[in-house]
């Protein structure tokens, strides 16, 4: 992905050589592929993929790709290497004092900026691949509110469902499933675990990930029958979550959607204790960020705003959406508040 956009900048900023080490996500955005273990060395005009013998030896355009040999660091060194760019929020301290004997000639520069501005961007094809996994995720949800009875016993049986459906489409999960039921659900990432189904809200939080790319989406149902105050609470979020998606436009602050979204909960702005959304792509938080970003095309993004009221309940609605010139929501799975049965 944009590794000759990349070697235009190493070129303007006089960089000779980027270092990017495991398990940086760096190395999966521009080789689509995620080793047990690897380096990426890109230079201005070449780039070249270290892997170990334990993985697949991949090709890839415009990368060369070797094995790990024994005397790696030796084959490195090159006196002309004057500048390396490293990602200083993912290199060990080991690793940099590695690059530091091989190169003790070069200065180093942090080129993490640069990285995040490159991904925040998505080409067609990423936006593809999180639109795929974001319609896989909907599925899964779907499949769920069919299949739901009196068999799901634990929130670990409702999450088991939903990371089973996304796996046997061929994904693996964005990250660990949250399924949280009455109380559990006001600690927003509550760990999921053999606790009983409890009445009332139940918050999902769950994601996709096709081919290294991430879905993320929170929908909420209501175990057993709702009393018209949950339902008022419930849509006043829904209200929130759609005052905000309604402002989505090209260079709008992402500060501005959350105020809107704080605004329209009123006096319950107080319990929404975090960030209105995030930047997605191959990890499932990236730039763009609220706090400081704006939308530009391309950009690919959560809105997720919450309600958290401590040993009572919680509730956050959230969807994945792209701009694209358009505001297109990503996860259509529905989000009229659901009953279900226990
Ligand atoms: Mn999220």
């Amino acid at each position: 992905m944009k590794l000759p956009e990349f070697q235009k900048y190493l070129q303007q900023e006089n960089i000779n050589l980027v270092f990017l080490t495991h398990p940086d996500p760096n190395i999966t955005y521009f080789t689509q592929m995620k080793p047990s273990h690897a380096f990426l060395i890109i230079k201005q005009k070449e780039a070249e993929f270290l892997v170990t013998k334990l993985d697949v030896k991949p090709t890839i355009k415009n990368i060369v790709t070797n094995y790990f040999t024994p005397d790696w660091e030796k084959k490195l060194a090159d006196p002309k290497i004057k500048t390396i760019g490293i990602n200083k929020e993912f290199i060990s301290v080991q690793y940099q004092e590695k690059l530091q004997k091989i190169y003790p000639q070069a200065k180093f520069i942090d080129i993490s900026n640069q990285l995040k501005l490159l991904r925040s961007q998505k080409t067609s094809e990423e936006i593809a691949k999180i639109s795929k996994a974001c319609k896989i995720t909907s599925d899964a949800f779907n499949e769920l509110i069919n299949a739901f009875s009196s068999k799901f016993q634990t929130e670990q049986d409702v999450a088991f469902f939903l990371e089973r459906h996304m796996k046997n489409k061929g994904c693996e999960i964005a990250f660990p499933t949250i399924a949280a039921t009455s109380k559990n659900g006001a600690i927003p990432h509550h760990v999921t675990s053999n606790q009983k189904l409890r009445k009332g809200f139940m918050v999902l939080d769950f994601g996709a990930c096709y081919k290294h790319y991430n879905a993320d989406m929170t929908r909420m149902v209501y175990l057993g029958k709702s009393t018209k105050e949950d339902k008022e609470i419930y849509n006043l979020l829904l209200d929130s979550q759609r005052a905000a998606i309604n402002e989505v436009k090209d260079q709008q602050s992402f500060m501005h959607l959350d105020k809107i979204a704080r605004t329209t909960l009123g006096k319950y702005s107080k319990y929404f204790i975090h960030s209105l959304g995030h930047g997605i792509g191959v990890e499932v938080h990236e730039d763009p960020k609220f706090k400081n970003h704006k939308i530009n095309k391309n950009h690919t993004f959560t809105i997720e705003p919450g309600i958290y009221i401590k040993n009572k309940f919680g509730m956050r609605i959230e969807d994945s959406l792209v701009f694209n010139g358009k505001t297109k929501i990503l996860t259509t799975a529905p989000k009229e508040l659901l009953s279900l049965n226990i």
